[in-house]
């Protein structure tokens, strides 16, 4: 399986932007073909056998290519389903709680939104940190964006991988780079391309 360090680009199969939920696979597949890292099943509101069904398909397409497969909110998925982590958000399980509800050793990711909570999760035991929103974004929309000012002390401060995330895409991705981002998370620019493969090379290659 693909180290962590290694990854640049995350791809967030959010069902949100996916109508027909058996096109999940087939978005999987683009994603790793275009070169996207890391995928993560983000299913706001479904249940969790939903959850389990969707990501055990997804797993079989990750999982041919060394994708890790990380799962969004529910560790109890990761109990079930044979996918490499677990990302938590500041309201969900503690990390810890989260590597007990999987009962196994797995990668968990935590989202952070300013530099404090990213300093803050150091000390919780997190594999790496979503940084963010950058930018207003859509899939989450209560959210202040916090800009691209603290882009680069977060990378002095935190040695864990940390994926910049919100509102990024081709356009704007090249100022996050310039901010001192290594690794960025993309979500609806992604789902909305005309071409998920083209989409996820062109970052890729911006990432390099
Ligand atoms: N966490 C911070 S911003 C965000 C999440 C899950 C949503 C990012 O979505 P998009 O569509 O890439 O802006
Ligand atoms: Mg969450």
């Amino acid at each position: 399986m693909r180290a962590l360090r290694e990854c640049r680009l995350y791809g967030i199969i959010d069902l949100g932007y996916i109508p027909q939920l058996r096109d999940c696979n087939r978005v999987a597949e683009q994603m790793v073909t275009g070169g996207v890292d890391l995928i993560q099943l983000r299913g706001k509101g479904k249940s969790i056998d939903e959850l389990v069904n969707l990501a055990s398909e997804i797993h079989e397409v990750t999982a041919r290519s060394d994708t890790p497969l990380i799962v969004n909110d529910y560790a109890e998925v990761a109990a079930r389903v044979p996918v490499e982590g677990v990302h938590v958000g500041q309201d969900d399980d503690s990390i810890l709680v989260a590597r007990q509800k999987a009962g196994r050793n797995l990668i968990v990711g935590k989202s952070t939104h300013s530099l404090t909570q990213a300093h803050a999760t150091l000390g919780e035991g997190a594999d790496y940190i979503g940084f963010g929103p950058i930018f207003a974004t859509p899939t989450k929309p209560d959210y202040k964006p916090i800009g691209l000012g603290d882009i680069g002390q977060v990378h002095l401060d935190v040695d864990i991988p940390i994926f910049c995330i919100g509102g990024i895409n081709i356009d704007n991705l090249q100022q996050v780079i310039d901010a001192g981002a290594k690794r960025v998370a993309m979500v609806s620019a992604l789902l909305k391309a005309h071409s998920i493969v083209d989409y996820a090379r062109c970052a890729t290659d911006m990432l390099a």
